[in-house]
């Protein structure tokens, strides 16, 4: 075989160049558009909680569960992630106005994602997990455990039920529970 002048050698290196460049710039762009145009973001709230202390934080105690408006009308969701179960095991939520899901767990890494949205997040001891979201379309939808915790993970699941604002009524208290199917 005929050595390869000076010439071919840069022009292979060239190419191989371009190549690379290219591929960055198309992996740039997906990750912008998956998070400016999907709204699809790495988790970024960094907050820690004791694991072993949750149920007794004032936050996550077992009376403020679940979805409540505060006095300035944000609508926040606390739930509790633990082997095996969410609770509370249905949320209410209303649908096409700003909802922080805010979740913790006491046991092991859990993960949780909402079918059909952009919530997904996992839920690791120690840190709470914040996620902010428009929930747009009403009905009961799935919140499936996605990271596996152990020997009950496929039976971790539970409900977020988005209905229509107006029909969203949080009671004199501010919170808001899922009423029986
Ligand atoms: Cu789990």
């Amino acid at each position: 075989m005929a050595a390869r002048t000076e010439h071919e050698v840069l022009a292979t290196e060239l190419r191989w160049t371009i190549a690379v460049v290219a591929s960055v710039a198309l992996i740039s762009l997906a990750i912008l558009w998956a998070g400016l145009v999907h709204f699809i973001n790495p988790p970024s709230n960094l907050e820690t909680i004791d694991p072993t202390k949750v149920h007794l934080s004032p936050e996550f105690t077992e009376a403020n569960l679940g979805t409540r408006v505060d006095e300035g009308g944000r609508v926040t969701t606390r739930i509790v992630t633990a082997q095996f179960a969410f609770i509370p095991p249905c949320v209410v939520v209303p649908a096409d106005e700003p909802v922080t899901l805010r979740l913790v767990s006491p046991d092991v890494i859990h993960g949780v994602l909402v079918t059909g949205t952009n919530v997904n997040t996992m839920v690791v001891p120690g840190y709470v997990s914040q996620v902010h979201t428009v929930f747009q379309k009403t009905g009961d939808l799935l919140m499936p455990c996605h990271e596996y915790c152990g020997i009950g993970h496929s039976q971790m699941w539970s409900t977020v039920r988005v209905v229509p604002k107006a029909e969203f009524k949080p009671g004199p208290d501010g919170r808001a529970l899922c009423e029986k199917p």
